[in-house]
């Protein structure tokens, strides 16, 4: 493909023509292994003053203190766009902001954006449609084949120059390039999870010229393969998902090269920042810590690790400060760094009388953080100063034998607490992370506590998420269960590989462990399960040195280094699985599922997911999941009229999980009925509407299920301690397990997950032609609720029955049974109803008054439902400050109202529920300034009888 384009000085958007290739084999067949201080943020949770050995003279005399001259120098400096901002006792020149983009052979050129990469470039510009509309991500392979060049020149002054050392520091290299300055080359990457550094200091100049020359990560991995002794398995991704090959060869986002919820786009670029970074003497290059109580003192301490570059031959002497006033902490002590030594232990006491306030997770607790100063004094007055947030919370996996229960308990202890854990699974909210802003972000996590959450798994096919997302979680109390970056497939072991998978393990636990949001660090995903059951249909001789390789990387490499820089918190070697039965078989369980032991995924697309007897017990579940589709608000922006059908070529395309479609189409005739409007389009709209009731309610039955059996055993099961389903948000518009579409809409599974998460919720079930009504509480002290049940027939707002239970008593952290009676029984005493045309409906009552939200239990499928009425829904809107108040007038039962305001972002307190009063009201939060006008225009209704 040839494009000559000579960039214009602003960047302008034309139009080009893109051709849509012959669609491939959508494939239909089983389900295969298809395998996130304003001034210094961006240094992430760090914020650093540098007090320097001289300043100019009369700075004392203008009121200002030593620091605050330094902060509103960097503020001047920053806001008058002057490149050079100071660091540490370290002269920063940011690299950051436009580069000469072009291709191998020059016939594509432009300017792009640093952090970025050449798709975004490429888009920004007009030369590439959005590469998410329609078959793009085929019509665009070709960037990613291609090989680019970034380059840029730049300005050094002198007395940067003169200092001793000068680097170029790289936070973040997409993927594979060699690196020259003037025409020198200094380095070279093939990680972009590592952080490079490189020593300019004899080569930097006044005017310089950059150059980081790209290869392409598709081609570079199969070189990779081609080249190794033997193959590691899976070499390509199912056809369906219309991937690239050999991912596992590269140290770059797994789900780049495709997944089965997700596009191919294997981008190159600069993803993070880079600078020139220059110093004498010496540089704090990291600086992180661990809380640790120690139990035989009960005393907290605070174990601060930094990492130094010393430039001298002689050891280093000097002093380190630390101060936390709020805990009244001021301690010092004499520090000698020793030339070539790199990492410097310092441990902080806090006196056991003093009391601290501990960080706890969502729903258990504040979040409270200290700022802790440290000040590192050395000689000839080289002082640098770091103030860090400092948060105390303990982490214990309990793994212990329960009673009438083969096998260990699997759950974790937050201060002492065991804590359920109720989440989901994080993915790369965009394959393109300079599309990710922080409103984007602050939406999603936001939206995460919204749903009663309180934790997110970082899932191993992604990407180490940016520091601001772990500073949201750290604020907003949500627990995080960090993955290394391994999944669905086995990897090589050769030294090349090893190397840079311990300089990319040593940098991310320098960067993320000072972050008490992080409990677990698992080093893969399903990679355990991969081996055990194996996906790859290994011939067994070779089967020894594909173990070996596993133990080699995750538990003689990683785990290795994890537990050298912090013991504070558990390992896992992979998810799912065993824990310490895992370890007692050699790393590797026969059946990493083992209900009886650590954590499992399950996935049963099949199965009536209605029936709760489909469910496995186990200790932990960390994935399960439905699929859905986005609503058509999403879908439309990146398609055409021809695509809006169930089995267009685009509904195919988009689906990356073999069967996807017919599957959740199967699993909704189980229990609706399908659309049938003669409209196509309407026909569309409602199909990809049933989709998310289908999954709403599946994943809603499961999460109950889970929640139940937290504090029980039955038939040796139970005791489960978390319910983390697949998956929170998604990558682009398409049909995935998310219940957050790509834009941040809420399904109708994450207005459930808000519900069937909440503090105390109930839940009912049958056996046996018996209703049960459980109650959860997460609550940490006991609390009496009444149970009101009523009975309503489909065609009436009136219930046929009511009952209201004595006070019940909710157990602190705990679940059991409130309510048990023969459903026979129940309808014969209510004016004779019968399955079809009845269903149950429960509610809490607290001191008299309704406490959380209704719950319902279908006595039939819905599709069997006799007497459900097509209802006639009146809506109005109004607007109470920031909140929108949308009331509901119903001419009869409805089951799964939902309320759509289309392209207006913004979430409502609840949707999707099954409406029996005649008068209901429910709030929209918008995320952007909206008016009641344009709700009233964008507002559409769907009910389940509307679409038959
Ligand atoms: C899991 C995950 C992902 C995948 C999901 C759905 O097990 O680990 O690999 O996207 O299943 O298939």
């Amino acid at each position: 493909m040839l494009i000559i384009y000579t960039a214009p000085k602003s960047p302008v958007r034309t139009s080009w023509s893109v051709v849509a290739p012959g669609m491939g084999n959508h494939g239909r067949g089983t389900k295969s292994r298809d395998q996130f201080g304003a001034l210094c943020k961006s240094h992430g949770q760090l914020c650093c003053t540098l007090l320097p050995g001289s300043m100019p003279t009369g700075t004392r005399a203008s009121g200002l203190i030593y620091r605050e001259w330094w902060l509103l120098m960097g503020l001047v400096q920053l806001c008058s766009g002057t490149l050079t901002a100071r660091n540490g006792s370290s002269q920063v020149i940011s690299l950051n902001g436009k580069w000469e983009i072009q291709n191998s052979n020059s016939s594509v050129k432009l300017q792009g954006d640093v952090p970025g990469c050449v798709h975004s470039a490429l888009y920004s510009w007009g030369i590439i449609k959005d590469p998410y509309i329609r078959f793009n991500d085929i019509a665009y392979k070709w960037i990613a084949h291609d090989e680019w060049i970034y380059s840029k020149t730049f300005t050094v002054p002198t007395e940067i120059r003169l200092l001793q050392r000068v680097s170029l520091v790289c936070e973040g290299i997409d993927t594979v390039s060699s690196i020259s300055l003037n025409s020198i080359l200094i380095g070279n990457t093939n990680n972009m999870f590592s952080r490079y550094t490189f020593d300019i200091s004899k080569l930097i100049v006044e005017k310089n010229y950059i150059e980081i020359k790209f290869r392409s990560a598709v081609g570079w991995a199969k070189e990779k393969s081609t080249n190794h002794s033997y193959d590691i398995p899976p070499e390509c991704p199912p056809e369906v998902q219309n991937g690239e090959c050999h991912v596992n060869f590269i140290r770059k986002a797994q789900c780049s090269f495709s997944w089965d919820w997700g596009p191919s786009f294997p981008t190159q670029g600069i993803w993070k920042d880079i600078k020139i970074e220059a110093y004498n003497v010496f540089h704090l290059d990291y600086i992180s810590y661990v809380p640790v109580f120690d139990k035989n003192t009960s005393q907290w301490m605070v174990v601060i690790e930094s990492v130094f570059d010393v430039i001298t031959t002689n050891p280093l002497q000097g002093r380190v400060e630390m101060k936390i006033s709020e805990l009244k902490v001021d301690q010092s002590r004499e520090l000698t760094i020793n030339p070539g030594q790199r990492a410097i232990k310092v441990i902080v006491k806090i006196d056991k009388n003093t009391p601290v306030a501990l960080w706890w997770p969502k729903g258990y607790g504040s979040q409270t953080g200290y700022e802790m100063t440290i000040r590192f004094q050395f000689e000839k007055g080289n002082i640098v100063e770091k103030t860090i947030k400092v948060y105390f919370r303990s982490v214990e996996l309990v793994e212990e034998p329960i009673a009438s229960s083969p096998g260990l308990s699997f759950y974790l202890q937050i201060n002492g607490i065991p804590i359920f854990l109720k989440g989901s699974n994080w993915i790369p909210a965009d394959s393109f992370q300079d599309k990710i802003s922080s409103n984007k972000l602050q939406i999603l996590l936001k939206s995460v506590v919204d749903a009663n959450m309180n934790t997110l798994r970082v899932w191993g096919g992604g990407i180490y998420e940016s520091d601001e997302f772990y500073q949201l979680c750290d604020e907003l109390g949500i627990m995080v269960w960090q993955d290394f970056m391994f999944a669905c497939a086995l990897y090589p072991t050769d030294t090349w590989f090893l190397d840079t998978v311990r300089e990319e393990v040593t940098h991310q636990m320098r960067r993320l462990k000072s972050h008490p949001s992080i409990i677990v660090w698992s080093a893969n995903n399903e990679n355990e399960a991969a081996i055990a059951s194996d996906w790859f249909s290994i011939p067994s001789k070779m089967r020894e040195m594909y173990l070996k390789d596993y133990l080699s990387l995750y538990i003689k490499t990683i785990r290795i280094i994890i537990l050298e820089m912090d013991n504070t918190r558990p390992f896992i070697p992979s998810s799912p699985t065993n824990g310490k039965e895992t370890i007692r078989e050699g790393w590797l369980a026969k059946n990493p599922y083992d209900m009886h032991y650590g954590d499992i995924h399950y996935y049963s697309y099949l199965d009536d997911c209605w029936n709760w007897k489909t469910y496995p017990r186990p200790r932990l579940a960390s994935e399960y999941g439905f699929q859905s589709w986005p609503s058509f608000s999403t879908i439309y922006k990146v398609s055409v009229p021809e695509d809006w059908s169930y089995t267009s070529n685009f509904a195919y395309h988009r689906q990356h999980h073999s069967s996807g479609n017919e599957e959740m189409m199967s699993q909704a005739e189980l229990h609706y009925r399908m659309p049938t409007n003669s409209d196509p389009l309407i026909q569309f709209q409602d199909t990809l509407y049933l989709t998310q009731v289908m999954q709403a309610q599946c994943i809603k039955l499961q999460t109950e299920f889970y929640r139940r059996s937290m504090t029980e055993i039955v038939d040796g099961l139970g005791h489960t301690m978390g319910a983390l389903y697949w998956q929170l948000n998604d990558i682009w518009q398409a049909p995935s397990w998310s219940s957050i579409e790509y834009g941040g809409k809420w399904k109708m599974l994450h207005y459930y997950a808000k519900n069937f998460f909440a503090p105390v919720s109930t839940s009912g079930f049958e056996d046996r032609d018996i209703l049960y009504i459980y109650g959860v509480s997460d609550l940490l002290e006991d609390q009496n609720f009444k149970l009101a049940i009523r009975v309503y027939k489909w065609d009436s707002l009136q219930p046929v029955c009511e009952r209201i239970t004595e006070e019940l008593k909710f157990n602190a952290r705990s679940s059991g049974p409130l309510y048990k009676e023969s459903i026979p029984e129940l309808l014969s005493q209510c004016s004779n109803a019968t399955r079809q045309t009845h269903v149950v409906v429960f509610h809490l009552l607290h001191q008299g008054q309704p406490y959380g939200v209704q719950n319902w239990h279908f006595l039939s499928s819905l599709k069997e439902a006799k007497e459900l009425l097509k209802p006639n829904i009146t809506v109005s809107i109004t607007q109470d400050k920031m909140v929108y108040v949308f009331t509901m007038v119903t001419s009869s039962i409805a089951p799964f109202v939902w309320l759509d305001v289309w392209d207006i972002p913004g979430r409502f307190s609840n949707n999707g529920f099954l409406l029996v009063e005649e008068k209901t009201s429910v709030c929209f939060y918008p995320w952007d300034s909206t008016t009641v006008e344009e709700l009233e225009k964008a507002l559409h209704v769907t009910t389940l009888r509307d679409i038959y």
